[in-house]
């Protein structure tokens, strides 16, 4: 029995319209929540705290024990690339539309303070799709046309683990974790279906693939942006009464903008929001094919960003956040969350409990039922309580990344940036200074101490390994 099983009963007593502050939404307690998942056996998962590495290895994998296999979630993983935390309406942005990403916030939840490990393309994915530190898997810049490095075939992804369970899996999208060899491309990492670019499509050449196959050697990004609403709405039609997994790394507002027709002009915030609006109508319309389907509540759809904005001209918004892109100031490492799941999670909550990328694997694992066992280090953990509305203290300490190099470390209210290339430390407190703008390093000395004594705790750990 898993967490999954007993939810569903626990929030048929609350109203699907509850608004969050009603008396049945009060009833929903904590400690009714983490009793439903500690009789489902989930409670290793769900109440995890930070630092507590979890393990998981791919042939001891359990997933969905006991579970109908009809009555697994589908998962769906929208990925935006380079969108700022203040591009979205649900997150402050006035001047770009975007309401079906808001729809998700309103019938799901928002997370304040989600972040990712490093301000480039392939660290996030490969976070993603392992639950690991980009480190540990040697994902820790964004590759290039010529590079030969790729995500190891010994990392289990999130897709390889669903796949085992008999999901229908595919990425439509952005790959960006190795491109050299066709054994680097998705179908090699547990997805059953790729439709894609190999990198970003400012980069020269740029192949489209379906599956193995090049299609083109020249794709047109404007068609591809059109493509990826097709192919993923023909997947989710596809895949018929399997459960499925659909990983849609998208590839705006990522330079360079290009958009159909339709779109131009369409925003009041430029080519940028342009670009942003037709994001926001391509997850309208994978939306719709679920609902089309009849498979919308019991499909668990997740949107985010893999780093933060590009500044400058026709750059996006990191809202009151400093930074962006290439920082790990919090403006290119906090990034907007929406998460809804009808059939589980509560509408219209908040939570600002800090949550990593890292976290979705574990989190999607718990979602489906599953089970781990010893294997290779896990660095995130479960956020299924965030997700039904709880504040719940997931990590310690989360580590920020450029290249291979820790760089900051957030613990509670504190964020360090360790000193670097002849830069003094930096120490905001993020409650009262979400813009790191008041250097407190002089001032909070012991604190500073305790984290440059951390991060070189983990830089030691992570190269002594196992990883
Ligand atoms: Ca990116």
């Amino acid at each position: 029995m898993s967490a999954r099983d007993v939810l569903p009963i626990f929030l048929s007593e609350r109203p699907v319209d509850d608004a969050s502050e009603s008396p049945a939404r009060q009833r929903w307690t904590r400690r009714r929540f983490l009793g439903a998942a500690a009789k489902a056996g989930a409670v290793a998962w769900a109440s995890g705290v930070g630092g507590c590495l979890r393990t998981l290895t791919a042939p001891s994998l359990n997933c969905g024990r006991g579970a109908d296999k009809a009555d697994l979630p589908n998962f769906v993983m929208i990925l935006a690339d380079d969108l700022g935390y203040g591009d979205l309406g649900c997150f402050g942005q006035s001047l770009i539309q975007t309401p079906n990403i808001d729809g998700i916030a309103a019938q799901g939840v928002r997370l304040t303070d989600f972040y990712v490990p490093a301000s480039v393309c392939t660290p996030t994915r490969a976070s993603l799709l392992t639950g690991r530190y980009p480190v540990r898997t040697g994902m820790t810049w964004a590759l290039a046309p010529g590079d030969t490095q790729s995500l190891p075939e010994s990392e289990l992804t999130l897709a390889e683990a669903l796949r085992q369970e008999g999901y229908a899996t595919a990425c439509i999208g952005k790959w960006h974790l190795g491109h050299h060899s066709s054994e680097n491309l998705p179908n090699n990492h547990g997805f059953e279906y790729f439709y894609g670019i190999p990198y970003s499509h400012d980069l020269e050449p740029l192949p489209l693939y379906r599956n193995e196959q090049v299609l083109t050697a020249s794709a047109n990004p404007t068609a591809f942006l059109v493509d990826l609403v097709s192919e993923a709405t023909a997947f989710i039609k596809r895949a018929g009464d399997r459960p499925f997994f659909l990983y849609l790394p998208h590839i705006m507002p990522h330079i360079p903008l290009t958009v159909p027709a339709e779109f131009v002009g369409k925003s009041a915030a430029g080519i940028y929001g342009d670009a942003v609006e037709l994001l926001d109508w391509c997850v309208g319309e994978v939306l719709r094919a679920l609902a089309e389907q009849g498979v919308d509540r019991n499909t668990a759809v997740c949107f985010t960003s893999d780093n933060g904005p590009r500044g400058g001209i026709n750059g996006g918004s990191a809202g009151p956040l400093r930074g962006g892109k290439w920082s790990v100031y919090e403006g290119g490492v906090r990034v907007p969350f929406v998460f809804r799941w009808p059939a589980m999670i509560p509408p219209s909550t908040v939570n600002a409990t800090p949550v990593s990328i890292l976290d979705l694997l574990p989190t999607f694992l718990d979602v489906a039922g599953c089970t781990t066992a010893p294997g290779p280090l896990l660095d995130g953990t479960s956020a299924l309580q965030v997700l039904g509305g709880f504040e719940s203290r997931l990590h310690d300490r989360l580590y920020f990344l450029d290249a291979d190099q820790i760089v900051a470390i957030r613990a509670g209210r504190w964020k360090l940036h360790l000193p670097r290339s002849g830069q003094p430390a930096e120490l905001y407190d993020l409650e009262a200074d979400i813009g790191e703008r008041v250097n407190l390093a002089g001032q909070q000395t012991e604190v500073v101490t305790e984290l440059e004594n951390e991060a070189q705790r983990w830089r030691l750990d992570v190269r002594a390994g196992p990883n």
